[in-house]
């Protein structure tokens, strides 16, 4: 897979040169490029942003950089005659990122990241983008929160997709149980000494019995999904007063 990231801070993606990226970068399963969206701008102060019309508070940035460092990476020479990437833009506006969408942008063979500063882009850069450039454009969000930029978002949204790609992750049956991966989250974990400062483990894992243990396991699951994360679980699995309804 190849990734281009275009910022005004490309050293905020410095991080993926380490651990499991950079190890997935070093053995040529991943290709990572971030550009300096102000080589694009040609000003005397190399500016990206601009007032906005109609007003209203802070900075917009400006369609003119945008497009010529779309252009200049859609036209990578690296690139298959023909082939397109998608374009992901990280914004508290967009669609919420998740683990299917992590796992849709993994089968992609390139991905091409902007990230906003300011209070956004030009809308045009999207409507040319797709019009012209002919991308898929996506705006893709991480929360309900606002973030300085889509730099941090970047590097969230690569490391979910990274560790999907054939051969990042080593032993590839640990992201099947995983939180996310079938709509509860992880059951909790202990490791040894069996007791720790008076706490114990729970006696079923150490019983041996690999069906109660599952069977504890699942419950668990339910559980902790019920408390923390509701809104993840089918109607019939919360009781009406929002307890747990461990037999469904
Ligand atoms: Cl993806 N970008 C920015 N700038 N803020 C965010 C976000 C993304 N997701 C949540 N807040």
């Amino acid at each position: 897979m190849r990734i281009d990231v275009i910022t005004i801070f490309p050293e905020y993606l410095s991080p993926l040169d380490l651990s499991l990226i950079g190890k997935a970068r070093q053995d040529g399963l991943l290709t990572v490029a971030a550009h300096d969206l102000r080589e694009f701008a040609h000003d005397r102060h190399r500016s990206v942003d601009d007032t906005p019309f109609g007003g209203g508070a802070g900075m917009v940035m400006k369609p003119e950089p945008w497009a010529e460092a779309l252009d200049h990476v859609v036209a990578h020479p690296d690139r298959a005659e023909g082939q397109r990437p998608r374009l992901i833009v990280p914004g508290p506006g967009g669609r919420p990122f998740t683990q299917a969408m992590a796992r849709d942008f993994a089968r992609e063979p390139w991905l091409v990241f902007a990230c906003g500063r300011y209070e956004g882009i030009d809308e045009r850069v999207y409507e040319y983008s797709r019009a012209d450039l002919g991308l898929e454009v996506s705006v893709v969000s991480l929360g309900d929160y606002v973030l300085n930029g889509g730099e941090v978002a970047v590097l969230a949204m690569v490391e979910a997709i990274a560790r999907l790609l054939p051969g990042v992750i080593g032993n590839a049956d640990s992201l099947l149980e995983e939180s996310h991966e079938d709509g509860l989250l992880e059951y909790p974990l202990y490791t040894k000494p069996r007791v720790w400062r008076d706490r114990a483990v729970p006696d079923v894992l150490l019983s041996g019995n690999h069906a109660a243990i599952a069977a504890w396991r699942h419950e668990q699951r339910l559980a902790r999904t019920a408390a923390r994360r509701p809104d993840l679980l089918h109607p019939a699995q919360v009781t009406v007063d929002g307890g747990l309804d461990v037999d469904i």
